[in-house]
Order: C-alpha cells, then structure tokens, then sequence
C-alpha cells in the first residue's frame, strides 16, 4: 500500500448525504452528469491517487529535481514523471475547463473533491497540471489571440506559471518593480528578476507560459498600477501551433526547500541575455485583478492541500495506533501483569486521533461548502445572471479556507499526528515527517496567514459592512436554536450558539477599535493584533456548526436500518461533532477576552527590548 489514504465515503458523505450535489446534477450546465457519473469518476481517482500518483511522492523528495545552471534547465525525477504523466493521461483536468477549452464543466463540488486526492496524495502533481486551469483564465480574460494560445495550451498540455513575488515585493506585491516596455508592434518587453516561481521550469511539457505582473512604463504605484503579460518560454505560433523562437525569459535559480522539493520553486529573470516578449492580457491595463482571478483558485487549491495532507495523516496514524501494542489500559495501571494494549485503548491517544478526525472531516466540509457556492457562481452564470450573494459567501470562506485550514493543519499533523506513532513517526519510513515539510508552505505562500487575516477582517467584513458574514452567522445561529438532532445534540447547539457569541465578541472588540482609529490612527493596531485570532475563532466556530450538521443527518440515519459499516461510520461522526463542541469551542471564550483586553503595550515596545 501506498502512502495515500483516500477518504473517499467521507467526500461522498459530504457531497451526497449533506450538501445534496444531486440535486444540481443532470440540469444546468452539469446537464450530462449524474449521482452514478460522479461516483465512477471519485472510483477512478481514488485508484489513481492511491496507485500511480501517489507512487513517486517519497522517491521524488529524496531524490528532487536537477537544476543546470548553465543551460537554465531543470531535469524533474524519472519517477515523479510517471505520476505526472499518469494523471495528465487521465484527463481529469478537463473537470475544471468550459466546453469551448474542451472541457466537461463539472461542478466545481466534485473538481475539489477530485483535486483534494491529487493534493493529498502527491501535491505537486497538482500544481504541474494546473496549466490547463491557467488557460481558462487566459481564455477568458484574454484577446483572440491568446484565446487561440489558450486552446493550445489545453490540447498541448503546456505548463503555467502565476509570476508576482520579487525579492522586494512579497506579501506587498505593489512594491514590485519589474518592468514593462512597449514595442512599436504592440507587445511588450519585460525585464526585472522574480523569485519564488512554481513550476517555471521542468521537462515534462514542451513549453511553459508565464502570466506575469509588470509595470508598464509611467504607470502608477501600487497593485493598481501593474499590468497582467502572457510571456511564453517558446514563441508561438497560434494559427499553426508551431513553437518559435526561445523568448527571452530564463529561470537562474532553482531553491532548495525545507518540503516539497519536487516542486520546482524558481527565480526567473526577463530579459537579461535576449528580450522577454509578452503581450498585455485581455489588451486592457487591469493587472491585479486579473491576477486575483488566479489567485482566488490558488487559495482554495493551498486550503485544499493542507487539508487533504492532514486527512492522510490522521488516517495514517489510525492505522498504527490500532496496530501499535504499548502500555497496559489505565485502569489497570497498579497491575504489572496486565495484558498489553494497543495504543488505541489510551485516553489521550483517543483525544489525539479524535482531534485529528474531527479537524480533517470538519475543514473537508468547509472546502466542498465553499465549494457549493463556487456551483450557485456557475450556474447562475449559465442561466446569464450573477448570484451575488454566493460571491460574497465564497469571497468570505476563502481567507478561512486558505489561513485557518492551513494553520490547523500544519498544526495538527505535527503534534497529534507524527505524535501517535512515538519515535517511528520522526523517521522517514512513514510518511508523516514528509507531510510535515510538505505542508509549511501552506501556511506562506498565496498570502501568509497574517495576510488572509487582514483580507477576512478588512476586505471580506469591514467594506462589506458585516453583510456576508451577518448571513453566515445568521443561518449558525439558526442551526443551533432549531431542534436538529434534538435531545442529542441539545448541549453541543447551546456551545455553538456560544462560540457564536463569542465570536462575535472578538469581532466587536476590533470593530471599536477600527471606529476608534478615526480619532486615535493607533488604534487600528488594535485590529491587526487581532486579525488572526478572529481568522482562527471564526474558522473553529464554522468548523463546529459543520460537524454539528454532519452529525444531524448522521443521527438520522441511525434511526433507521443502516449496514454495519454506515453504523460506525455515522457513529464517528456525531462522536467526533460533540468532541470538538465540548472541547476546542469554549477556548473562543478565552479569545474573545483576550481580544477585549487587547492593549497598545506590545506596539510601544521599543525594538531594541524584543
Ligand atoms: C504564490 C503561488 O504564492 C503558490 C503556489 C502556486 C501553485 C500554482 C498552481 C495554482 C493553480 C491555479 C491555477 C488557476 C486555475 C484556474 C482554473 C479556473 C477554472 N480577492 O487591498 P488592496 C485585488 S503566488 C480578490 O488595495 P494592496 C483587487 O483587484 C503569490 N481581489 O491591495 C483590489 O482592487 P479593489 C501570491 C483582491 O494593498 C486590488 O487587489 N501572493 C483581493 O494594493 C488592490 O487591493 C500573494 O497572495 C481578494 N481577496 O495589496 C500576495 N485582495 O479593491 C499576498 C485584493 O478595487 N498579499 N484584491 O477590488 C496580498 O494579498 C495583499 O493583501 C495585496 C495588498 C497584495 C493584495
Ligand atoms: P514577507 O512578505 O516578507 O513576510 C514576512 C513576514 O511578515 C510574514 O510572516 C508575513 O506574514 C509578515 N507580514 C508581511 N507583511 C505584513 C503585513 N502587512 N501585516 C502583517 N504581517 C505581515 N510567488 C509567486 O508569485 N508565484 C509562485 O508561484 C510562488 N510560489 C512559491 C513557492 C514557494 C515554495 C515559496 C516559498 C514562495 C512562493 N511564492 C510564489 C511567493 C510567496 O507567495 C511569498 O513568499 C509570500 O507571499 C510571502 O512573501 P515573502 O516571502 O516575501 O514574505
């Protein structure tokens, strides 16, 4: 057996049994899919990613790819090939594309159930595949010429790049400085050094093609004054398909990484030994947030990886700890001659993998949520109208996604995960030390934690005015004074309703202070020491009322005739609700005082005392 654990009934559960996909299936713009259809693709996926995809994944970390830097070529590892090529043979990619880019256009519900396996099994898989993904995004934004470049892109399976970080522009991508030039035919040159690329350079496609923040020249400061370039490492050729000349972009670096290694992580200089020839997106000045279109997907891709790396985790350390003999059972702990125990019988080994259940199946729900709203987006653009409300909903889950569930994560894999297999889980024989490296990075790029906290408190709730996420509260707070699961499930609403209130009260505590910050600026230093308590309390809180949900229709199922293994499997699931109601919901009480007491002490330190 492979290192990936598939949870294949619980994204089923999810999709089937507690969002009620069917319901958008066989109409629409999803007209030719039905519940059996999706089932037979999860089928394939699951033995792709448990099988082939997967196989490379320790192989490729001990062994990761080669950079040359004189030719500016990488060599990717032969083994890391054949998982690559086995899921791009598959096609399965054609799940995100419009029927235009030849695509299915499937549910955006199953295309995260599907990528959730590709990231837990093998991430950067993902990320090398994602070229196609990148040219729906050029197709749409893009000019007829690049709309023609995109289609080749897609039917010649080449890879792509989103090019935005500098040496000097990170988390503040309006300091960038690369520039733009316009030629008198129209396109642009580009020249400056960025680092940090994804994917810029590897040898398992025959070209690359880079979409690239740059100033054009005399434009203005900031986000606003960059312009999106589609530069390609071979000219093309979009009414033949013939790749031209080499263009004048050249990856001089390949960085060596803490985890996951085997995706190339790149600096890419523009025109240093030749011009670096690109054309504007879309022939319009409007950079940014055609860059954030990118950007949205990437977030929710990076949310996704944490959490599918945390689900193979805690499954991985189930299956030892129901192995592992150690110590004998509490209550017989004066007896030396007890028997031996596996380690399962152990209390705190319970609360461990009980934390580890509750976290992956609670943030599992929190993507393919996120993701029913990215379907009500597409279908009412299918009907030709905008659902505005499932933008706002979607634009407020994607910071918790992308900070919370990352954060979690990384969290949970290394002090309860790596933690139930003792000494064995620091060794590289199992696979959870690599899940630890490989899943840092999570918590950094697409925006550090510290930046999806700001994006929650000031973009999704501040200019909102509290709408969206009064809505999301609303409908939490409607769950928890309804009678679901009645008796049973009367106490874990009460802690909900609760963590809602307390939650609030974080929330309140910051808003005062951003009011207060129009009197005294200082006082918004009072937000930003606070922005990622609320991104963590808010993510537990929407987590809590998930599970509480799962756990209902679980309750329901119970009640009537279910088989043995839907027993055990509806019985963990309401177990593991009122767990992580009894015990992670009443630490927000504690945020929401500390949030409430926040002083100014830690601002006014002078340096030098740190
Ligand atoms: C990176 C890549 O780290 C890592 C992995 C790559 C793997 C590759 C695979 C990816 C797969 C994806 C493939 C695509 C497939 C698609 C398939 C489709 C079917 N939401 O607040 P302001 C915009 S890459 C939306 O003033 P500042 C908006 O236009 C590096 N838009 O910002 C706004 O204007 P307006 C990642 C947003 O103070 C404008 O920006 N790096 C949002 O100028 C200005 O806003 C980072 O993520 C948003 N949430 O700049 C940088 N926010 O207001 C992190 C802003 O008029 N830093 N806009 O609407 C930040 O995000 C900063 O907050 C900042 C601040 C740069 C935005
Ligand atoms: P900095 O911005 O210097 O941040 C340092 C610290 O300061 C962080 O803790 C941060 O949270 C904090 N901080 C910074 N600003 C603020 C603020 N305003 N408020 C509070 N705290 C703040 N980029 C691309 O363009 N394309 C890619 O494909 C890509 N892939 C990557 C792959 C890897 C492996 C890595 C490591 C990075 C990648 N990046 C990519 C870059 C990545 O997005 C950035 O590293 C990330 O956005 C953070 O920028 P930085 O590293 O410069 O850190």
């Amino acid at each position: 057996m492979g290192h990936y654990k598939a949870n294949l009934r619980d994204i089923e559960f999810n999709l089937f049994e507690v969002f009620n996909r069917q319901e958008v299936l066989g109409k629409g713009p999803y007209e030719d899919m039905d519940e059996d259809t999706v089932r037979s693709i999860l089928d394939e996926v699951v033995r792709l990613t448990t099988g082939p995809v997967a196989e490379s994944f320790e192989d490729a970390d001990r062994n990761p790819p080669k950079f040359d830097p004189v030719t500016g070529e990488v060599k990717m590892p032969e083994s890391f090939k054949k998982s690559f090529k086995a899921w791009m043979d598959a096609e399965w990619f054609r799940l995100d594309l419009s029927p235009e880019l030849g695509g299915n256009q499937a549910p955006r519900s199953l295309g995260w159930a599907v990528a959730e396996q590709v990231l837990g099994a093998n991430p950067a898989v993902y990320m090398f595949s994602s070229g196609p993904g990148f040219a729906q995004i050029l197709f749409n934004e893009g000019n007829e010429e690049q709309k023609k470049f995109a289609q080749l892109a897609v039917e010649r399976q080449w890879g792509a790049t989103m090019v935005l970080t500098e040496p000097d522009a990170g988390s503040d991508v309006g300091a960038g400085r690369a520039k733009a030039v316009q030629q008198p035919d129209g396109t642009w040159h580009i020249e400056g050094v960025k680092r940090f690329i994804t994917s810029a350079e590897h040898d398992m496609s025959e070209n690359i093609y880079h979409l690239v923040l740059a100033r054009p020249e005399g434009a203005g400061p900031g986000t606003k004054g960059l312009s999106l370039f589609l530069v390609p490492k071979y000219h093309v050729d979009v009414e033949t398909g013939e790749l031209g000349e080499r263009n004048g972009v050249y990856v001089t670096n390949v960085e060596k990484k803490m985890g996951l290694k085997v995706s190339t992580t790149c600096e890419l200089t523009f025109g240093e030994k030749h011009p670096a020839v690109g054309t504007l997106v879309g022939d319009r000045h409007d950079g940014i947030r055609q860059m954030f279109l990118v950007i949205e997907y990437a977030r929710m891709m990076v949310g996704t990886k944490a959490i599918a790396t945390l689900s193979t985790g805690y499954l991985n350390a189930l299956e030892y700890a129901k192995e592992r003999v150690q110590g004998a059972d509490l209550t017989q702990q004066a007896d030396k001659t007890a028997p031996r125990v596996t380690i399962t019988h152990h209390p705190d080994v319970r609360r461990s993998l009980i934390t580890q259940k509750a976290y992956a199946e609670g943030m599992r729900a929190l993507v393919l949520l996120t993701a029913t709203y990215q379907d009500a987006i597409a279908i009412a653009k299918h009907e030709g109208r905008h659902d505005a409300a499932a933008e706002k909903m979607n634009d407020l889950l994607l910071p918790i996604v992308k900070g919370f569930g990352s954060e979690r994560s990384y969290a949970l894999l290394g002090a309860e995960s790596l933690q139930t297999l003792g000494g064995s889980g620091f060794l590289q024989e199992y696979p959870i030390e690599q899940y630890i490296r490989d899943s840092k990075i999570d918590t950094l790029y697409e925006g550090t934690t510290a930046i999806q906290g700001l994006d929650l408190f000031f973009r999704k709730i501040l200019r909102d005015q509290g709408a969206t996420l009064n809505v999301l509260l609303g409908e939490i707070k409607e769950f928890a004074a309804s009678e679901a699961g009645n008796g049973r499930l009367k106490n874990d609403r009460a802690l909900l309703a609760q963590a809602v209130a307390d939650t609030e009260g974080v929330l309140g505590a910051m808003v005062n202070a951003a009011l207060g910050s129009m009197e005294n600026p200082k006082e918004i230093y009072k937000v930003g020491l606070n922005t990622t308590r609320l991104l963590m309390a808010l993510g537990d809180t929407v987590v809590a009322w998930l599970l509480l949900r799962q756990a209902e229709v679980a309750l329901n199922k119970l009640g009537g005739e279910v088989s043995e293994a839907d027993r055990d499997f509806y019985t963990g699931k309401v177990a593991a609700a009122q767990f992580f109601a009894a015990n992670v919901l009443p630490r927000i009480a504690s945020d929401r005082v500390m949030a409430e007491n926040t002083t100014l002490d830690v601002m006014e330190l002078p340096e030098s005392a740190f």
